[in-house]
């Protein structure tokens, strides 16, 4: 497959992404305090086998040669997050020296190698004893949300490219507290919207906080949305579709962007909202991070998902052209946005290596015919700075452990051996023929302007 990218800036960055909990082990070491996955990963029942995050890919330990396999891919952005109960281990007071003596480490030896470091503050692992105290569905949690951040910002800052404060907090809201698939494990609908604007209100605190402390960084959210499609232009189907838009989307970004909840026929907004959140909420950032890896589909008739692509590992349909759909979907109900970063898009299959090779020819098909959505989405105006493949590596899927495989590195987590799929080295080969032609427009263009 030939893709035209032609439409996406010329310094548009190629990078991939990881998380803390997911990848890092060491769940013990220099003072990490307890997090809501190490207590949730012990509930029988709640993860496959029970597996934990306890060694993941043990990356705490092994992180320099993490990073030189990333440079000898020729990423040139990296995402990871901070493990909160490593600066703070009870999520209050003062910062615990050798937990950001680490992500220190690791943004040096990033920028070392020429990989730009994009730094999420929540991915997903509250400190327990927050937890304990109601977690996010204590407003007190914002606030001690917003001192963790300005501790990492005044840090960090200086040195990260991006500063994002949530990942995702449909997860944290729904499957956290309305589905109880995900840590805490709480089951029950009607606490999403207050656990939802609790999220953002942490998000809106941190955001003023790290401005003040003047860091480097551009700063902003990022949140996993899909773009929804019905089988028919019915209106029972339009209902269910605006239901679902306003579920998934728009009770994150409208307070974010407009500085209100959406007013959707079924949609329920939080109940407890004080003055002066919404203008902290909605206040200015320097980009949207986009999570995108199926869409939502609405048939009120029944009519089967279509699925030209197939499914993932996840069951999770593929559908390229929904994440043209949503860019240009967000971007016509927003506008302006920030600039969006794609901070993750990818997919699990079952890769198993022979020998030292994976071979892994769905998982190249799947990232063509991502990028070439993206730049599509560009030809229609949507301002898309970069792209971060999930996941650098295969890591501990959350209640799915680790049997679903997401990285372009297998992890054999026997021996923690690494080995680039096919998939890496065709990213690696791509990245390079990218900065090629980069390099070659600039030049083009210092001669026209010469
Ligand atoms: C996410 C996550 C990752 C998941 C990935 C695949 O933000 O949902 O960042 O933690 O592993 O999405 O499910």
């Amino acid at each position: 497959m030939n893709m035209d990218l032609s439409a996406l800036p010329k310094n548009f960055t190629w990078g991939a992404a990881t998380s803390a909990y997911q990848i890092e082990g060491a769940t013990q070491t220099d003072g990490r305090g307890v997090s809501i996955w190490d207590t949730f990963a012990m509930q029988p029942g709640k993860t496959i086998r029970g597996e934990s995050g306890a060694v993941a890919c043990d990356h705490y330990n092994r992180y320099e040669q993490d990073l030189d396999m990333m440079k000898s891919m020729g990423l040139q952005a990296y995402r990871f997050s901070v493990a909160w109960p490593r600066i703070q281990p009870s999520g209050r007071g003062a910062a615990n020296e050798k937990g950001l003596g680490f992500y220190d480490k690791l943004v040096d030896g990033l920028l070392e190698r020429g990989i730009d470091p994009h730094l999420t503050l929540y991915h997903w692992d509250l400190p327990q004893s927050l937890q304990d105290l109601g977690g996010w569905l204590n407003r007190d949690t914002a606030f001690a949300f917003a001192d963790y951040a300005e501790i990492v910002a005044r840090r960090l800052g200086d040195r990260v490219k991006t500063i994002a404060t949530h990942n995702e907090p449909w997860c944290t809201a729904y499957l956290g507290f309305g589905n109880g698939q995900f840590a805490p494990g709480l089951k029950d609908p009607a606490l999403v919207p207050q656990v939802a604007h609790h999220l953002l209100l942490s998000h809106g605190l941190a955001m003023s906080k790290m401005r003040a402390v003047n860091s480097q960084a551009q700063l902003g959210i990022v949140l996993n949305q899909c773009s929804v499609y019905t089988s028919s232009d019915t209106p029972e189907n339009r209902a269910e579709a605006a239901l679902q838009w306003a579920n998934f989307v728009q009770l994150y970004m409208h307070p974010l962007f407009k500085q209100a909840y959406p007013e959707v026929k079924g949609f329920v907004p939080p109940s407890n909202i004080e003055a002066g959140d919404m203008a902290l909420i909605g206040q200015k950032m320097d980009f949207l991070g986009v999570n995108y890896y199926t869409r939502i589909w609405c048939s009120k008739e029944g009519v089967p998902e279509p699925a030209p692509y197939g499914r993932t590992d996840m069951d999770w349909i593929i559908c390229p052209e929904g994440l043209t759909k949503l860019l240009v979907d967000i971007h016509k109900e927003y506008s302006p946005l920030p600039p969006i970063y794609i901070t993750e898009n990818g997919v699990a299959y079952p890769d198993k290596a022979a020998g030292n090779d994976v071979a892994d020819p769905k998982r190249i098909e799947f990232m063509k015919l991502h990028f070439e959505a993206v730049a599509k989405a560009a030809t229609q105006g949507v301002d898309v700075r970069g792209f971060f493949y999930w996941s650098l590596m295969d890591n501990y899927e959350w209640n799915s452990g680790y049997d679903k495989r997401f990285g372009i590195v297998h992890v054999d987590y026997a021996t923690q051996q690494r080995r680039l799929k096919d998939s890496a080295k065709w990213y690696r080969d791509f990245i390079a023929d990218q900065s090629q032609s980069a390099v070659q427009t600039e030049t083009a263009d210092e001669a026209i302007i010469a």
